[in-house]
C-alpha cells in the first residue's frame, strides 16, 4: 500500500443480497474473529473500526426490473457505503472494506473515484463481474459490479453518487479469471480490458503478472483500489466462498502478489469480499483473508 497512510479505517458490509446463498453477510465477523484488528495494529497502524453498515436482509420480494435481484436494497447500501468511504478518505485513512458479496464494490468505488479521477482497479477474482441484466445468467448483482463501475448497466446503479462512469476500461486489471460468461468476454474485447486469466498466470508466473500490473497502472492511475474476491484463490486454500471455481491462484501466489503490491506503494484502498463462513472449514478463508490483508499492509517476516 501507499506508505503515506498511518491510519487504517475499516467498514464491514454484511451484504448478501447480490447473490442467493446465505452466510456471506457474516464475512466481516469472520475476518474480525480471525484477528484482523490486532494484526493490523501489530504492523504499526492506528486502526479505526467503524463496525458494519445496516442492511435489510429480509429479502421481501421487491418489484425490480427483470434480472436484477434485490436491486433497491443494493442501491440503498451502495449510496450509504459511498458516503462512508468518502468520510474515511477525508480523515486521511486507508479505506479497508470487508464483504459481504461483491455487489458492495458499486458503493465502494463510487466513493473512491470521486477523489481519484483516474482510479486504477485491480480485480482479483475467478470471475470478471462484467455482466449486465441483459447478459447475466443469474440476475445476481454480484456478477455485475465491474460493468457498473464502467458505466454499463442499469442507470440506477451506474449513476450512484450522481455521476458515472467511475472507472476507465484502460485503468482496470483483472487477475485470476477462469469463469467468464459470453457477454463478459465480448465486453472485455470491446473495451480492451487487461486480463490475466489463469492461463497467463500459469505461463508468466505471478511475479511477472504483478510486475506488469504495477508498471501498467503506475503509468496511468492516480490511486489504485484492490478489489479482492476470495474466490479468486483456489478453493483448496479458500473454501468458504459461494461460487468456488477450481484451478485458482494458490495462497502462496496471492501472498506474494500482495507483498509485491505493498512494496509498489501503489495501493490506496482495498476490499476483501465474498467470505462465507457457513461454507468455510474452521474459518480458513477468514484466516487467509487476514493474512493477505497484512501482506498488503506491509507485514514482513524480518
Ligand atoms: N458470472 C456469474 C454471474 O453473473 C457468476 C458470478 C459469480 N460471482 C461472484 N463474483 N462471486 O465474482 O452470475
Ligand atoms: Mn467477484
Ligand atoms: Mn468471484
Ligand atoms: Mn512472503
Amino acid at each position: 500500500m501507499n506508505t503515506t497512510f498511518k491510519k487504517v479505517s475499516i467498514i464491514g458490509v454484511p451484504m448478501d443480497l447480490g447473490q442467493k446463498r446465505r452466510g456471506v453477510d457474516m464475512g466481516p465477523s469472520a475476518l474480525r474473529y480471525a484477528g484482523l484488528i490486532e494484526e493490523v495494529e501489530e504492523i504499526g497502524y492506528e486502526v479505526r473500526d467503524y463496525g458494519d453498515l445496516q442492511i435489510d436482509r429480509s429479502r421481501v420480494k421487491e418489484s425490480v426490473p427483470v434480472n436484477l435481484t434485490n436491486l433497491h436494497e443494493v442501491i440503498r447500501v451502495s449510496e450509504e457505503l459511498q458516503k462512508e468511504v468518502e468520510k474515511i478518505q477525508e480523515e486521511g485513512s486507508f479505506p479497508l472494506l470487508l464483504g459481504g458479496d461483491h455487489s458492495m464494490s458499486i458503493g465502494s468505488i463510487a466513493g473512491l473515484s470521486k477523489r481519484y479521477q483516474n482510479l486504477g482497479v485491480i480485480w482479483y477474482d475467478a470471475h470478471a463481474d462484467l455482466n449486465t441484466a441483459d447478459t447475466s445468467p443469474s440476475g445476481n448483482i454480484h456478477g455485475m459490479p465491474l460493468a457498473v463501475n464502467l458505466g454499463i448497466g442499469h442507470p440506477s446503479l451506474t449513476k450512484i453518487g450522481g455521476y458515472g462512469p467511475k472507472v476507465k476500461p484502460e485503468n482496470i486489471v483483472i487477475i485470476g479469471a477462469r469463469s467468464i460468461d459470453e457477454g463478459e468476454r465480448a465486453l472485455i474485447k470491446e473495451k480492451g480490458i487487461k486480463v490475466y486469466t489463469m492461463h497467463e498466470i500459469d505461463r508468466l508466473g505471478m511475479t511477472k503478472v504483478i510486475e506488469e500490473t504495477i508498471e501498467y497502472l503506475s503509468e496511468r492511475a492516480d490511486g489504485v483500489h484492490l478489489s479482492l474476491d476470495l474466490d479468486g484463490i483456489d478453493p483448496t486454500d479458500a473454501p468458504g466462498v459461494g461460487t468456488p471455481v477450481i484451478g485458482g491462484v494458490s495462497y502462496r501466489e496471492s501472498h506474494l502478489a500482495l507483498e509485491m503490491l505493498a512494496e509498489s506503494n501503489l495501493i490506496t484502498s482495498a476490499e476483501f469480499v465474498e467470505v462465507n463462513p457457513i461454507l468455510d472449514i474452521k474459518n480458513k478463508t477468514g484466516d487467509v483473508a487476514v493474512a493477505l490483508i497484512t501482506s498488503l499492509l506491509g507485514k514482513r517476516l524480518l
